[in-house]
């Protein structure tokens, strides 16, 4: 095993057994969501995992360890620092490792954790991508270039319109990742069931995901993105978020944001301006996320048994 990656007992008990481990991530915890309902929703989103039939396993860099796998208290730790944890990216890990310090990790750097411990499913709510005005700014999130290289499947709620929708499924065509839509033949929005994007292709059950997935293991590798729609009962009204996103976009330029900054930002002011609406929305998307990625986790394990025995 790295001799930087720690696996908690139960994840390492699972992968050796072949059993369904979903893999999720920390930024979203220190970054996405305010505390106290940061932690509440991570120990949420691993009970759905659970009763999922999967074990999870939340992501993170603590003390220079990369740990698959963290406690209640290591969980309550980072949500309860918030902003004052590194984010981190791709390109934080190895400064946080020679500085034995702690690091919440993106979908990128959860990603690469995953696949160091052997796990292959993760669920999120969203991921970054290009950014609107990335023509000038050159902001395109790390995360597509990861998707591209690594090898495991993201399952999210689609892009945001924080983000170029468009731009973001070009990038992702050119560096080759299957985007699916779970149920739907459209990339949802995160906040809303569609975007006006096409999807590569439709999967309407765990076994069609894990199907693809085995498939692109055994050939090509990287990552697939699988797009789960938001449940209709959380759905926001697209032209209400919409405009809200809008004002977030502009104070966001007004005040010059950017970098890291920028994404965390934006997820904090529209929290903001809807009084707290597009958080419950947040919380619900992940939760059903977790409920799908378990399902395609299982399918994988059931799958690759069939194929051994
Ligand atoms: N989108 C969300 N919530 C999040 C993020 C994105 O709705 O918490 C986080 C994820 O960790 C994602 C990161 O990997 O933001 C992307 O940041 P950037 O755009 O700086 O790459
Ligand atoms: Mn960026």
């Amino acid at each position: 095993m790295n001799q930087y990656l720690d696996i908690a007992e139960e994840v390492k008990k699972a992968l050796a057994q072949g059993k369904p481990v979903v893999a999720l991530e920390s930024t979203i915890i220190s970054h996405g969501m305010p505390y106290p309902k940061n932690v509440q929703t991570a120990m949420a989103v691993e009970d759905v995992v659970r009763q999922g039939g999967a074990v999870p396993a939340t992501i993170a860099v603590i003390g220079g360890r990369l740990k698959a796998g963290l406690s209640p208290e290591e969980i309550e730790y980072l949500g309860k620092k918030g902003l004052s944890v590194t984010k981190a990216s791709r390109r934080d890990l190895p400064i946080l490792l020679a500085q034995k310090a702690d690091g919440a990790t993106t979908v990128a750097a959860t990603m690469i954790i995953a696949e160091m411990a052997g796990i292959r499913v993760f669920c999120t709510g969203g991921i970054g991508g290009v950014h609107r005005g990335a023509e000038t700014t050159l902001d395109i999130s790390a995360d597509l270039e990861e998707l591209s290289r690594t090898g495991v499947a993201v399952v999210c709620a689609g892009a945001k319109s924080i983000l170029d929708i468009g731009l973001t499924l070009e990038y992702l065509e050119t560096k080759g990742v299957p985007v699916l839509g779970y149920g739907t033949d459209e990339l949802p929005a995160f906040y809303t069931k569609s975007s006006g994007f096409g999807v590569d292709c439709r999967v309407d059950s765990p076994e069609e995901a894990a199907k693809i997935l085995l498939a692109r293991e055994a050939t090509v590798g990287g990552g697939t993105l699988i797009a789960n729609p938001v449940p209709d009962e959380y759905s926001m009204a697209p032209e209400y978020i919409n405009a809200k996103i809008d004002e977030a976009v502009a104070e966001a330029n007004r005040l010059g944001i950017k970098g890291k900054e920028t994404t965390p930002f934006l997820l904090d002011r529209i929290q903001k301006i809807t009084g707290g609406e597009s958080l419950e929305t947040n919380i619900a998307l992940v939760k059903n996320n977790a409920r799908v990625a378990a399902a395609i986790a299982k399918a994988i394990a059931a799958q690759e048994q069939e194929k051994h025995s």
